[in-house]
C-alpha cells in the first residue's frame, strides 16, 4: 500500500437506465464512460482504489412514483437496466457498492453502505468522483465524502446532470464547491 495520500476513484451509477435509452436517462450520460475509463486505468495502474457504485433498487420501493415517490422505475436489481454500461471498464480489482435497497431516497454511495469503512481500511485520504447524475448521486456522494473527512475532487468532464429543473447541474457544482470539493 502506498504511503501518504492514497486516492480512490468513485464511479457513480454508470448504469444502463441512466444512459440514453434507459428508464431514467441522463442526457449525454454515456459520454462519461470514456473519461472514466481513462481514470480507472490510471488509478488501477498506480495501485489506487477504484469503486463503482450502483443504484440497486427492489422492484417495490417508495423511491418510485408508482409507490408514492419521485422517479420512474429504474435500476431494479438483476435487470438489464441496472447493469453497468457495457463499455465501462470491468476489472476484478474494482469494488462494487450497491445502494438504494430500502424505501428512502438514498442518493449517496455512502448512505447505508460500507463505503466509508472500505476507504478508511485502505488508507484513502482523497476521493475523485464522477458519474451520474451530477445533481443527485454524484452531488450527494461528494458532499458525504467531505463530511467523512476526505479530500474531494469532482471531475467535470466525467459527469452529467439529469436537470429535472434547468440549472440543477450548475447549482450542484456550486454546492459541492462550497462544501470544499475541488472541481477539476
Ligand atoms: C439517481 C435519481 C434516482 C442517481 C438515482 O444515480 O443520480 N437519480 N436515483
Ligand atoms: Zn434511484
Amino acid at each position: 500500500m502506498t504511503e501518504g495520500k492514497k486516492r480512490a476513484l468513485i464511479v457513480v451509477d454508470v448504469q444502463n437506465d441512466f444512459c440514453p435509452g434507459g428508464a431514467l436517462a441522463v442526457p449525454h450520460g454515456d459520454e462519461v464512460v470514456a473519461p472514466l475509463n481513462r481514470l480507472i486505468k490510471e488509478f488501477l495502474n498506480r495501485g489506487d482504489v477504484v469503486v463503482k457504485s450502483r443504484d440497486w433498487h427492489p422492484r417495490r420501493t417508495k423511491h418510485f412514483a408508482e409507490f408514492g415517490g419521485t422517479w420512474p422505475v429504474h435500476c431494479v436489481q438483476e435487470t438489464p437496466g441496472a447493469e453497468f454500461h457495457k463499455e465501462l471498464t470491468d476489472d476484478p480489482r474494482i469494488k462494487i457498492i450497491s445502494k438504494g435497497m430500502g424505501d428512502e431516497d438514498s442518493y449517496s454511495a455512502f448512505d447505508g453502505t460500507e463505503l466509508a469503512k472500505l476507504l478508511r481500511e485502505n488508507g484513502v485520504k482523497e476521493v475523485w468522483v464522477g458519474g451520474l447524475a451530477t445533481d443527485y448521486c454524484v452531488k450527494n456522494t461528494a458532499l458525504d465524502a467531505r463530511r467523512e473527512g476526505f479530500n474531494v475532487k469532482v471531475v467535470s468532464e466525467a459527469m452529467r446532470p439529469v436537470e429535472v429543473s434547468p440549472g440543477d447541474g450548475q447549482r450542484a457544482v456550486e454546492e459541492m464547491r462550497e462544501a470544499g470539493a475541488q472541481i477539476i
